[in-house]
This record gives structure tokens, C-alpha cells and sequence, in this order.
């Protein structure tokens, strides 16, 4: 796609700036810069290919050119907004999945915000803030969506298995229409997030519910548990073996399937 397409796409959304870049290391790099120097809330980062797409935990992102689409938009939160950041995430997520289920597919969000589409990643969201001493001045939304077969990385690269639109679909939807798309559900979700519905909706197309997962923890052990939800501040309620209830909160962590669906004995991510 280039500039003028996408310019083109956008008309109508509220998206008041927008830098397009054939190539560049990270879209959220770049936003993160320009939501600092005072990007307006809407603005826009897109690349056709990225050189150092990042993940979570700097871990890459793969992006070729002309197969994906490799994003990052910059939101500036409200006083309301800013007590449930840990919302963005599953926000995009969720736009994300919305879109897919107008191609009449039917896609699962592995908490607390990967796409899966046949229980494969097709779509990764990292959500990074610009902070002035305690106070968020800006959240940069990066997505990163696989629509053709050639975005999929090798699978020695993977951490968990992953798939493309085209996989799923036999050929890429047009990037340009699925990009504004996700951009408007982005938007009118937004206003939807302390809403009930808002909850509702992520609930009902969440990943793994009733099996049994393992949760990573950075510097903890894993917690295996059957997955039964998330509660009113997106929190993910596992049922452990042993009958209690286990919380965890929004925030870096890991999540799998237990190959076993057995409560112990389950794999290390
Ligand atoms: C994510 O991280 O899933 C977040 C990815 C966010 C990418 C977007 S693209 C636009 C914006 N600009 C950026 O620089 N980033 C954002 P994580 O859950 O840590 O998953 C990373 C792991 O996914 C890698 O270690 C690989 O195993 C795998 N991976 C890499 N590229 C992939 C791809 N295209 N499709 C599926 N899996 C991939």
C-alpha cells in the first residue's frame, strides 16, 4: 500500500496526522518519539515493512513487506482512561478481532491480547506509554497483523505457532479497507471501555476458556490453572487444582495451553 492509498482509506477516521515509511525499524519507536515531541491523539505511524518490529520483552517482530500490516497509533488517555490502562491492550485486541469476524471468521483472543485465528497467532499488539514523572501523556498502540502467507515467520522463530489471514481465508483481504477497519472499532470501542459490554465482548471471544492453561510470570513459577474468565478489571481467573481461585493482573506475562489438559505436569512456556 502506499501513502496515497492509505491516506485514501483513512478519510473520515479520526486520524488527524499521519507518517508513512516504506521501510523503518519500529513503528512504535517512532511513535513513542513523536507522542513525546506532542503527536495529536490520532496520529498515525505505518510502515509497508519493518526492520526491527518489536514484541514484548524486545523479543522481534517480524514484518516483510507488502504482506502485513505493521502500525502504531498514538491515544492520549483521560483521567478516567488512565485507571484502567491495562484495558488498551485487550482494546486492540479486540478491534482487531472484530474486524476478522466481518470476513465470517471466528477469532480468540489469548489473554491479554494476542489474535488467534485456529488457535494460531495472526495478530500481536504491544502497548507502551509515555510518561512525564507519575503522569501518562501518551499510549502508543502498536499492531502487527499477518494477512498474507508470507508474513508468517519461519517456524524455528516461534515461540507459538502462527498464521496469516490468507492462510485462513485462501487469499489477503484488502489492506487498506482492514486497516480503517480496525482503526474505527478501535475508536468506538474505546468509548465503550468501562462498560460492562466492553467486558462482555473480550469475554465471549477469549482463548482456552474451560482448558487448562499454564500462566508465566516473569522471575515466578508458572501457575496452572483452568481458565474460566476475566473479571471487571481484566484481571484472568484461573481455577487452580487444588480448588482455589487464582488472580492475575493485566501485565507481561505469558500464557499456553497445557498440552496434557491434565491440572499438573504441564509444559514450561
Ligand atoms: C507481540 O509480542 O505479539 C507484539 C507484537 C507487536 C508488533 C507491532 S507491529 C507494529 C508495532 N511496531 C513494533 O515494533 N511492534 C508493534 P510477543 O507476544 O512478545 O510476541 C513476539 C513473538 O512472536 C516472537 O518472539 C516470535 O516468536 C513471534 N512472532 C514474531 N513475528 C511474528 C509474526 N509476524 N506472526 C506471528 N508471530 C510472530
Amino acid at each position: 500500500m502506499d501513502e496515497q492509498l492509505l491516506i485514501h482509506a483513512l478519510k473520515g477516521l479520526p486520524v488527524p496526522a499521519i507518517q508513512y515509511f516504506d521501510s523503518l525499524g519500529s513503528t512504535n519507536d517512532l511513535a513513542l518519539q513523536w507522542a513525546a515531541q506532542g503527536a495529536p491523539q490520532g496520529a498515525l505511524v505505518y510502515a509497508e515493512t519493518q526492520t526491527a518490529g518489536r514484541g514484548r520483552f524486545d523479543r522481534r517482530w517480524f514484518t516483510p513487506p507488502a504482506a502485513a500490516l505493521a502500525f502504531s497509533l498514538i491515544l492520549r488517555p483521560d483521567q478516567l482512561e488512565t485507571r484502567s490502562l491495562g484495558l488498551f491492550s485487550p482494546l486492540a485486541g479486540l478491534a482487531v478481532a472484530l474486524s476478522f469476524e466481518q470476513f465470517g471468521l471466528s477469532p480468540q483472543i489469548k489473554w491479554p491480547n494476542d489474535v488467534l485465528l485456529d488457535r494460531k497467532k495472526v495478530c500481536g499488539v504491544l502497548v507502551e506509554a509515555v510518561w512525564q514523572t507519575d503522569q501518562v501523556q501518551a499510549l502508543v498502540i502498536g499492531i502487527g497483523i499477518n494477512v498474507a502467507s508470507s508474513a508468517v515467520p519461519p517456524a524455528a522463530d516461534l515461540i507459538y505457532p502462527a498464521t496469516s489471514l490468507q492462510d485462513v481465508l485462501g487469499s489477503p483481504p484488502d489492506r487498506p479497507r482492514l486497516l480503517a477497519s480496525v482503526l474505527q472499532n478501535l475508536f468506538t470501542l474505546r468509548s465503550t471501555l468501562s462498560d460492562p459490554s466492553f467486558m462482555q465482548l473480550w469475554q465471549d471471544r477469549l482463548a482456552f476458556r474451560g482448558e487448562w492453561v499454564q500462566v508465566q510470570q516473569p522471575g515466578q513459577p508458572p501457575v496452572i490453572g483452568q481458565l474460566q474468565g476475566v473479571d471487571s478489571e481484566g484481571c484472568l481467573l484461573l481455577l487452580a487444582a487444588s480448588g482455589s481461585q487464582v488472580t492475575i493482573r493485566v501485565g507481561d506475562v505469558h500464557l499456553r495451553p497445557n498440552d496434557d489438559s491434565q491440572p499438573l505436569g504441564g509444559r514450561l512456556c
